[in-house]
């Protein structure tokens, strides 16, 4: 084992994908013998908490809590390669290595990283291609997280962004483990259960973009039934919108 730690992180309020890349790829990097943890920083989105209590599995220490402990230590930053998109006190220096599938990212800023940024629907998938290469065995928790990202990333093999690298990683990932005919179903439906926690929902997706000298905040919200969404609760999400804009002094 080396000595040195590396934290295995994605950005804050992960979504399933960061936080399925920073599992799978930590439990890939113990298997080789590298002291590596995987930590999750903020509070994982809704689906992530879908999938860890439904398949009973131990979620990520907190990244907060294990940097206190080790500041300075190597970081390995997956599915972001975006400055601003780092948790706080970790400073691009500090990453050795970028898995990502963002081609609109800030790759030169990471001096210290070998990076490998490639356009696929899902990190997930550049992770499950590094665990197929390397003939080592996912744990079933693995396999599901990564399953259910690259389920999750492509819109179940919807969205445009989707390649035939993600459905061949897809398949092979279930011929791993037996996984139940809802789970496709489940987990989207595990998005679209906004409850009392609409806000908390749409801070934990939102970016800030300078479009010609003007902040614009956007938030996202990936469910289905949106039109029921709107009709019903209209109000509430213009007046979180309004509270964000007060709150910004734009
Ligand atoms: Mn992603």
């Amino acid at each position: 084992m080396s000595i040195q730690k590396t934290l295995i992180i994605s950005y804050p309020n992960p979504d399933l994908d960061g936080y399925a890349c920073s599992f799978a790829y930590a439990e890939l990097l113990n298997k080789t013998n590298k002291n590596a943890v995987g930590v999750a920083f903020g509070t994982p989105y809704v689906e992530v908490q879908y999938v860890l209590n439904n398949f009973e599995i131990n979620p990520l220490a907190s990244g907060e809590d294990i940097l206190l402990k080790n500041k300075n230590c190597s970081v390995i930053f997956l599915d972001e390669s975006s400055v601003s998109h780092l948790p706080p006190n970790i400073s691009p220096d500090q990453v050795v290595e970028i898995i990502d599938h963002h081609m609109a990212n800030e790759e030169e800023k990471f001096v210290n990283a070998k990076k490998q940024i490639e356009a696929v629907g899902s990190c997930a998938t550049l992770v499950a291609e590094r665990f197929a290469q390397s003939g080592l065995r996912p744990s079933r928790e693995a396999v599901i997280l990564l399953y259910g990202a690259i389920v999750s990333s492509t819109v179940n093999f919807k969205n445009k962004v989707t390649t035939e690298r993600d459905k061949v990683m897809a398949d092979w990932l279930l011929t791993l483990i037996d996984l139940p005919d809802d789970f496709v179903k489940n987990l989207f439906l595990s998005k679209s259960a906004v409850g009392d926690d609409l806000e908390q929902i749409l801070y934990s997706d939102m970016k800030v973009v300078e479009l010609a000298r003007v902040k614009v905040c956007i938030f996202q919200l990936e469910i289905s039934g949106v039109e029921k969404l709107l009709e019903n609760r209209k109000d509430e999400i213009m007046s979180i919108l309004k509270k964000n804009q007060e709150r910004a002094c734009f």
